[in-house]
């Protein structure tokens, strides 16, 4: 069965003045729906789209750059709405993701430092992430639609440091972008649930 582009889970000026409504309608609307139509395309053509996303996303990487990058980018965008929510952000996350921020990450504020680093230096188009590799929390950065999906980690937070995410709101200045993400956006309640998902 195709993908489909479901919904923004909150209102398109819900998450203002940190994310605009425009820059909603075109990352959302008009980016992750072509994701998804040209990687409808490439899956059929590749004989692959019979497979869960998470299998095409493995299972293409290093070999079909087409497939790849669009599954890629749609596995991501599938999250990226859901790790934001209006009044989100701050530094009050539940429970065992904090213990677990402490033990593996040396506490809330170089995590924070460390998430906004690796979103900074990443050349050009790009991801940085939390996720969990060997039940363990790491932070790290990819290029264009890559994730840790594919380097035998999982996910469970990420934030799209591509332009077309920020360049609206922010013009260049990629790092007020992360603030923001991480001080006011970020659903903690979504990563905990991942968090869990992922032991
Ligand atoms: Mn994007």
């Amino acid at each position: 069965m195709a993908f489909e582009l479901p919904a923004l889970p909150y209102a398109y000026d819900a998450l203002a003045p940190y994310m605009s409504r425009e820059t909603l309608e075109y990352h959302h609307d008009k980016h992750h729906q072509a994701y998804i139509t040209n990687g409808n395309k490439l899956a059929a053509e590749a004989g692959m789209d019979g497979l869960s996303l998470e299998e095409i996303v493995k299972q293409s990487f290093g070999k079909n750059a087409g497939l790849f990058n669009n599954a890629g980018q749609h596995f991501n965008h599938l999250h990226f709405w859901n790790w934001m929510k209006p009044n989100g952000g701050g530094t009050k996350l539940p429970g065992a993701l904090q213990k677990a921020i402490d033990t593996d990450l040396g506490g809330y504020d170089k995590f924070r430092a460390d998430f906004i680093a690796a979103g900074t230096t990443q050349f050009g188009s790009g991801w940085a992430w939390l996720s969990v590799k060997n039940g363990k929390l790491e932070i790290s950065k990819t290029p264009n639609g890559e994730s840790p999906l594919v380097h035998g980690a999982s996910p469970i937070l990420g934030v799209d440091v591509w332009e077309h995410s920020y360049y609206i709101d922010y013009r260049n200045l990629r790092p007020k972008y992360l603030e923001a993400f991480v001080d006011s956006l970020i659903n903690w309640d979504y990563v905990e649930k991942l968090y869990t998902a992922a032991l």
